[in-house]
């Protein structure tokens, strides 16, 4: 009897050493269909794992905040997390190509352009201990405003909300003045009169309910930028081979999914705009004209300060 009792504690104590809980920070509310996608995703892995790997979303910053979501899981905070890539061009512009405006503008050339990009970021990342998982774009992004844009002088003396260095170099270069703010915090950013303006997707307009606060959207469709989702090699490492395989294959049918999440946001999401009121016009070709010309300055800032492997991204796209 002893005997049994103790082999029963035993067996409970190893599925209880190979069970594993991974909290994941991600910095996208609950109705992100970024989040809703990675909530699948956990659920994949859960079930692939019949639950030994169980993964805990934590969304909207809750856990960590976006800007310390790299670092969490760098350090072994976290075992896993989702962060928008090109806020690490700070660190290398090879992880910032998908949001120079008119490099990649469908969804096409973004695949292409995240061909050609993740080796090199893949590399760039292991170099710290990080893995790459998968990436998913946001619809291309749009002008929301008050008031119909004409021109790029209409951009002119704005508050103009921003969520990464290029998008802080575009509003400048437009004569606008940048504020950074998190996604989650756009609604009270308009509502105190901290920003006036913001270029984001149709999803990020719907899911910060923008009518509240712009009357007007123009598809400028002008980058498809990407969130990524990482994992700490030595966590991936410590992981059996079953689970490992599950986490991968999980991965890549959330790569495929989000694709076309986000190409259908595209679409569904603008109409959701126009339904509640915000009027949705094509840019003039003053306004298109305008945006290029700063495009153009910008990709040669861009060219003049990339590291060769981010030099190589755009040569292996455009060729
Ligand atoms: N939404 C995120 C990033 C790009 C997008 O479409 C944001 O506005 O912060």
């Amino acid at each position: 009897m002893k005997h049994f009792i103790l082999g029963a504690v035993a067996a409970v104590c190893t599925t209880a050493a190979q069970a594993q809980n991974w909290d994941m920070p991600t910095p996208y509310g609950d109705a992100t269909f970024h989040t809703q996608n990675i909530a699948q995703f956990a659920d994949d892995v859960r079930d692939a794992t019949g639950g030994s790997l169980d993964i805990t979303l934590h969304s909207a910053g809750s856990l960590f905040p976006h800007a310390e979501i790299k670092g969490a899981i760098r350090n072994r905070s976290v075992p896993i997390g989702e962060f928008f890539l090109s806020r690490l061009s700070n660190e290398d512009l090879a992880y910032g190509i998908d949001s120079q405006p008119f490099v990649a503008t469908s969804y096409d050339d973004a695949a292409r352009l995240w061909t050609a990009q993740e080796p090199v970021i893949t590399e760039l990342l292991a170099a710290q201990g990080l893995m790459p998982l998968f990436s998913v774009p946001w619809p291309a992004q749009g002008l929301y405003t008050n008031g119909e844009i004409a021109t790029v002088e209409g951009l002119n003396g704005l508050r103009f909300r921003a969520y990464n260095a290029a998008l802080e170099e575009f509003a400048t270069l437009a004569g606008a003045a940048p504020v950074q703010i998190e996604a989650s915090d756009i609604p009270q950013a308009f509502s105190t009169g901290q920003v006036e303006a913001m270029i984001t997707s149709p999803s990020t307009g719907v899911n910060s309910t923008a009518w509240d606060f712009v009357t007007h959207y123009t598809p400028i469709n002008a980058w498809v930028p990407k969130n990524i989702v990482v994992v700490n090699q030595r966590m991936f490492d410590g992981l059996d081979a079953d689970t490992q395989a599950a986490v991968l294959a999980a991965a890549e049918a959330a790569e495929i999914r989000g694709w076309e999440m986000s190409a259908a946001e595209a679409e569904t999401m603008t109409a959701t705009l126009a339904e509640n009121g915000i009027a949705v016009y094509e840019p003039s070709a003053e306004l298109v004209a305008g945006l290029q010309s700063i495009g153009a300055t910008m990709l040669d800032n861009w060219n003049a300060a990339a590291s060769d492997s981010a030099k190589a991204i755009l040569e292996t796209y455009n060729n």
